[in-house]
């Protein structure tokens, strides 16, 4: 750290007053106040300033709440309450709420006075959390640092977005939080989202760590001879607004982490149908053509995208006239329509400067960021000059519910079923200070290249104000430092603050839009940043709720932060086609679904930059199929990778297809439950099943696709062999031919002649699926819902199962009807019962009851019988529906 100090000082001009961060001399805590359920006090800084980035803060509060026995709030913050918070209207956690008490609670906070230090106990272990007592608190107006100490090598995970390990590194490694844009998803960076929560695995027992801070920051897992292993928090700012949760199950965290950041929104069921798009469709015949393609290979595709091609000139809220004409793109969403299928279309943020009617709409409701000096902020994207949506301002949304609503209008607009996202960390392809915005769009040589345009030319007085500079429309109310609270301390240095975080992309203003302008409200980006896509996804939400207000809105982003599953969907960017991102899509899935609580997220399948391979695509093709979010996209630069275009793709993209038609009611399931209690139900970590055992801890490419369906694709490029990791608690069954498997002394099972058309997944015993008959025949999810249902049972080692269903229209945001069926199978006995208030119009028609006997899998069938997709079993026609309890005997 001293070389820093010896070289900043300077820069920064503070070298009289700055010492290194190792001096700075902490806190001490007073005027404690106790209650049974709450902890207030000062903090006063314990000695002189160290002022090493910003200025030290010397008068501190500290809020401990025990809000529930399983969550304690322990904030620390400045006592004028001006150093910036997280926006309420983005991010609300639950504040005030002291439900609980140190008596009660699993969690009990423990404190120093001086200095200050605070430790986190489990009450019934014992077991000490979180400990700062190892280094001194420091908040300045620039830097805030806290750091724990934990036992050697922790088992730790989330932390992202990046594309590390699953399990954190534990020495010398940093996850550095700030939104950027990054194709080939380097290792070790920074990426498109920022969510600041860890959990970590103790002795069988995971505890969770959410840090409700937006600013830019690097979170560090080291061990030192010196210091031990520890976590560090070194924010640029903002306050210290921790939620501490207790578990004692993965699962609990999950839900517990639900509780702060709110739970995922559901998604319609269409949307889990397969999706295709490609950067590079050239125009609307061409899109056309691959809708078709698509039906004559048998392939059901649910969804076409288009890409920033449709746009005139990349301009977003237009189209090219002559590749993409309004009434040829009518005809495409008419006819996809007419097939039960559905469309989707880009937007960017950013409006440009070239398209008159958007960006008059913006000026003239005041929307766009300004500089300090109130013209309009001006930078470069896709159709050159640029100016960004500010949401903080009060005529943001109306004026984004407007854009939405007439580019999009089913009539006469696009009527696209759901809008995808991009850009939005946000992305700015000027470099700082971006003297000349139009030029470094033609210098960037981004497709294709708009013309060169004047963007500085003096008022015309009189004139409409389609002849005004951008920036002249009345102005806004511009920030005021002196009153608004928690909008951020004043005469920072914005762009380039003393303290570096490691930015895989550089210094804070390489790639985006300046950290030092200011936002309505009193805000600047410095503070906001990783929260402009929160921000335009709730925007856009509320956008397609004024134009379909019944019907849930479908939107995927590329950035995201902490609680964006309350809102939207998140596909992981701009992936290569190469195996490594393959596995990393695993991973990621897994983070987003169970630990960030974005449970619709996906990968670009087969692999977004460079050419994909048949064989690649073909793997990729079967294991996205247990993605939530399952849509194949490349890029411009990139070959056709349409799964048709390869007869082994095209099998296996079939036989995945299927399975995910079979299963499409338990993974609906599955999601409906994530989005009620915020249950990790979707896309599951091994762990999260079996927290107490060990060996799971280190699982990063086998995860559970809903409670029952343990995926564990091929992880070996070229290979054909898997060896899989089957958990002793359970029994498991072979989900293809539905014999029971039995691993080897090591709980591994040895698959060989895994085919390009083939991916191992096996059911869990004690699972009851209920599938949809005849999936093969479907073509769209709308066929789907009208095939009957047949129910297959795997029982336990007891003869035991259990499953649930829940059904109901598929879109709409508050249901008139919904239905929730819980199966329970007791040797031989099948019951059904539950709320049966909507009826989707078919029956239950077979069940199938999978042998547990291990003889089936040496090589003989003890079974009587296949059911209709092949399984061995003991197999009844039944004929049951859907108007109240029934049993059968099987
Ligand atoms: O700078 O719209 O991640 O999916 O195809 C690239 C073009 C801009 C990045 C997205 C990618 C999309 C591409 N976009």
């Amino acid at each position: 750290m001293l070389w820093r100090s010896i070289l900043l000082f300077p820069l920064l001009g503070i070298a009289a007053t700055a010492a290194s961060i190792d001096n700075c001399p902490g806190y001490t805590l007073r005027n404690v106040a106790e209650s049974d359920s709450q902890i207030t006090g000062d903090l006063i800084l314990a000695g002189s300033a160290c002022n090493t980035y910003g200025e030290d803060l010397t008068h501190l509060k500290l809020l401990v709440e025990y809000q529930t026995n399983s969550r304690l709030h322990v904030k620390i913050y400045d006592e004028n309450e001006q150093v910036y918070q997280i926006p309420k209207s983005i991010l609300d956690p639950p504040s005030g709420q002291q439900d609980s008490s140190s008596q009660q609670s699993d969690l009990v906070f423990e404190y120093t006075k001086n200095p200050f230090s605070f430790a986190i106990q489990r009450s019934s272990s014992g077991e000490t959390i979180f400990n700062t007592s190892g280094t001194n608190l420091i908040f300045e107006s620039q830097y805030v640092r806290l750091r724990t100490s934990l036992p050697s090598n922790p088992n730790i995970y989330g932390l992202g977005e990046d594309s590390d390990s699953f399990k954190r590194e534990t020495t010398d490694y940093t996850r550095t939080l700030w939104n950027t844009g990054q194709a080939f998803l380097p290792t070790h960076s920074n990426l498109y989202g920022s969510h600041p929560i860890y959990i970590e695995m103790r002795d069988s027992q995971a505890h969770g760590v959410f840090l409700s801070n937006s600013n830019g920051m690097d979170i560090k897992i080291n061990q030192t001879a010196e210091d031990g292993q520890y976590l560090e928090y070194n924010t640029l700012g903002g306050v210290l607004d921790f939620y501490f949760l207790s578990g004692p199950a993965p699962a609990d965290v999950a839900r517990q982490y639900a509780g702060v950041v709110g739970l995922p929104a559901q998604q319609s069921y269409w949307t889990y149908g397969f999706h295709q798009c490609k950067y590079g469709y050239q125009d609307v015949m061409w899109v056309a053509e691959v809708v078709y393609n698509y039906s004559q290979a048998n392939i059901p595709l649910e969804t076409m995208w288009t890409d920033i091609d449709y746009m005139d000139l990349r301009r977003t809220w237009t189209l090219d006239p002559e590749r993409f004409p309004l009434h040829k793109m009518q005809e495409l969403v008419a006819y996809l329509h007419n097939h039960e299928q559905h469309y989707i279309m880009m937007v960017d943020p950013p409006v440009s400067l070239n398209d008159s009617a958007s960006y008059d709409a913006a000026v003239s409701s005041d929307v766009l960021i300004q500089n300090d000096n109130g013209t309009t902020f001006v930078a470069t994207m896709w159709p050159g000059a640029v100016s960004y949506v500010d949401w903080f301002h009060p005529n943001a949304q109306s004026f984004w519910t407007g854009q939405i609503g007439s580019f999009f209008d089913d009539q006469s607009g696009v009527g696209v079923d759901g809008m995808w996202i991009d850009m939005n960390e946000p992305a700015n392809f000027c470099g700082y200070p971006c003297s000349n915005p139009v030029q470094a769009a033609i210098d960037g040589n981004d497709p294709p290249a708009p013309p060169a345009l004047r963007t500085t030319w003096d008022p015309l007085p009189g004139f409409p104000s389609d002849f005004q500079p951008p920036g002249t429309s009345s102005r806004r109310i511009k920030r005021d430092t002196s009153s608004a609270n928690m909008t951020g301390l004043s005469g920072r240095n914005l762009d380039n603050p003393g303290y570096t975080i490691a930015n895989g992309v550089g210094a804070l203003t390489v790639g985006t839009i300046w950290p030092d302008l200011p936002e309505y409200g009193g805000y600047v980006q410095y503070d906001t940043h990783n929260l402009y896509a929160s921000y335009m996804i709730d925007a856009s939400r509320q956008g397609l709720l004024a134009r379909r207000p019944a019907e849930r809105p479908f939107i995927i982003s590329r950035s995201t932060f902490a609680g964006d599953g309350t809102r939207g969907g998140h596909w992981t960017g701009d992936n290569a086609s190469i195996w490594a991102h393959y596995l990393l899509s695993i991973i990621q899935n897994m983070e987003f679904a169970s630990i960030f609580q974005i449970p619709m997220v996906g990968a670009d399948v087969c692999g977004f930059n460079d050419n994909t391979t048949e064989t690649l695509c073909a793997r990729w093709a079967m294991l996205g199929a247990w993605y939530p979010f399952y849509r194949n996209h490349a890029d411009i630069s990139a070959n056709y990778q349409e799964f048709y275009r390869w007869p082994l793709v095209t099998a296996a993209a079939q036989k995945a297809i299927t399975a995910r038609f079979q299963l499409l009611d338990y993974f609906y399931t599955a999601f409906y439950q994530q989005t009620v209690d915020g249950s990790p139900t979707t896309i599951i970590p091994l762990f999260f099943q079996y927290p107490n055992d060990p060996t799971t801890l280190d699982i990063s490419y086998q995860f559970f696709y809903g409670p029952s369906i343990l995926v564990s694709p091929v992880t070996v490029e070229g290979s054909e062999s898997v060896s899989l990791y089957l958990p002793p608690q359970d029994i498991f069954y072979d989900f293809w031919t539905g014999e029971r498997v039995t691993p080897d002394g090591t709980n591994t099972l040895n698959l060989d002649n895994v085919t390009y058309t083939d991916i191992p997944v096996h059911i869990r015993g004690g699972s009851i699926l209920p599938l949809r008959a005849n999936a093969g025949a479907a073509n769209t999810t709308t066929q789907l819902r009208t095939h009957d249902f047949e129910i297959l049972v795997a029982p336990d080692v007891d003869g035991k199962a259990s499953g649930s269903l829940y059904l109901d229209d598929g879109k709409s945001v508050k249901p008139a009807q919904t239905t929730y069926l819980q199966f329970t199978y007791d040797n031989g006995h099948l019951s059904v019962s539950g709320s049966f208030d909507y009826d989707p119009g078919v029956g239950f028609k077979g069940v199938t009851v999978l042998s547990s006997s291990t003889l089936s899998s040496a090589g003989g069938s003890n079974s009587t019988n296949t059911d209709s997709y092949g399984r061995v079993g003991t197999v009844r026609q039944i004929d049951e529906g859907f108007s109240g309890s029934w049993t059968v005997d099987v």
